[in-house]
């Protein structure tokens, strides 16, 4: 049963900006893909992250790998795509910027492109069914896979842009924190915000990385994924978070999954805390629903009752996150529309 509160959070008008496609399915998907593979011998357990519990990142990124398996097929992708916008939308999601690492299985002939083909055709089916849901694409690069991949990465995701009628709007730095070097990747996110496409990059996900994150930073992207270890409190700088003020880079900060990959010690640690003082952009995601087994309400809720947030200053917060998407103008103008005819009357 929901209570009074949950029905409030669940109701919340929402926007999501850092999703990655494999990491958000739901146990109820995995159990169809399970079921087209039974020979993969994978359970549940291998997939998701439960209540209470807590794994290393390095755990996590197994975690990806199974699913990766699970999701090999033109088929899997369209079904996986389509779940996820759909649950989104349930929601009370308005706008959602999927993201995911186009694969190339050779054992059933997916190649990058139909990857990139597929998830824009699960958001148009999304779009015929009528979801009251707006959903856009950013490619992502693995950086473990080194600067030539993400080169053509970039190539691909460039093409996309301009034939996609707006769906693809840019590109994602994710990956294994502890593998790779941001630095080897400059040339192709050069390239890639050159030719016009947004640029989410994760930084500072993990501690140690002052020299890479200053690289980075100096781009500059259009928006920081996590951020975890930039301010000085937590073995940061003051130059990092300088150039993030001076730049007005936007954060996505992922509550239960910096908690579960154990990146943070606990919710009121969480450095939401340090950037929303600030008065600094900072939109609340999800990362990896599926895999941190939580949604979008849950993590505002979460946010509200760790730090002490009013009704009020919740609606605030997913409002303001409106400023903070990589679709056009006009996209942000409809959308404030819809939060001004949805805001209650009192809190
Ligand atoms: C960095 C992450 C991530 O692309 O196959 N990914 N990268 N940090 C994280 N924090 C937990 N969570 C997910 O979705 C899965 C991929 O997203 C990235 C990893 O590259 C992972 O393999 P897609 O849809």
């Amino acid at each position: 049963m929901e209570n009074e509160a949950d029905v409030f959070y669940r109701q919340l008008p929402k926007v999501e900006l850092h999703a990655h496609l494999n990491g958000s399915v739901s146990s109820h998907t995995i159990e169809k893909l399970i079921d087209r593979k039974p020979h993969l011998n994978i359970e549940h357990n291998m997939t998701a992250i439960g209540k209470g519990q807590r794994r290393t990142l390095d755990e996590c990124f197994q975690v990806f790998k199974v699913i990766h398996q699970l999701v090999d097929t033109e088929e899997d992708i369209l079904m996986v795509a389509t779940d996820v916008i759909r649950e989104f939308a349930a929601d009370s999601v308005k706008y959602l910027e999927l993201r995911s690492t186009p694969r190339e299985e050779k054992h059933t002939g997916l190649t990058k492109r139909r990857y990139i083909e597929t998830v824009i055709r699960a958001i148009q089916l999304c779009k015929e069914e009528g979801l009251d849901i707006d959903v856009r694409f950013l490619v992502a690069i693995d950086r473990r896979n080194g600067p030539q991949v993400a080169m053509e990465t970039v190539e691909l995701a460039e093409e996309f842009l301009l034939s996609s009628n707006g769906l693809v709007v840019g590109l994602d730095l994710s990956g294994d924190p502890t593998v790779g070097d941001g630095k080897s990747l400059l040339p192709a996110l050069e390239r890639a915000k050159n030719c016009g496409l947004k640029l989410s990059l994760h930084l500072s996900e993990v501690p140690s990385q002052l020299e890479e994150s200053d690289l980075l930073l100096n781009l500059p992207p259009d928006r920081i994924g996590h951020g975890t270890f930039l301010h000085p409190e937590v073995g940061g700088s003051q130059i990092l978070v300088d150039k993030v003020l001076k730049n007005n880079i936007p954060l996505e900060l992922c509550l239960t999954s910096n908690i579960k990959g154990q990146t943070v010690p606990c919710y009121s640690k969480h450095h939401f805390k340090y950037w929303y003082q600030l008065g600094h952009p900072s939109v609340i995601c999800t990362d990896d629903k599926g895999v941190f087994s939580t949604d979008l309400s849950q993590e505002y809720q979460l946010a509200a009752s760790t730090f002490g947030l009013s009704r009020e200053a919740v609606w605030k917060l997913s409002q303001q996150a409106i400023d903070c998407i990589f679709a056009p103008e006009a996209v942000k103008q409809q959308l404030k529309q819809k939060w001004t005819d949805l805001q209650p009357q009192v809190f």
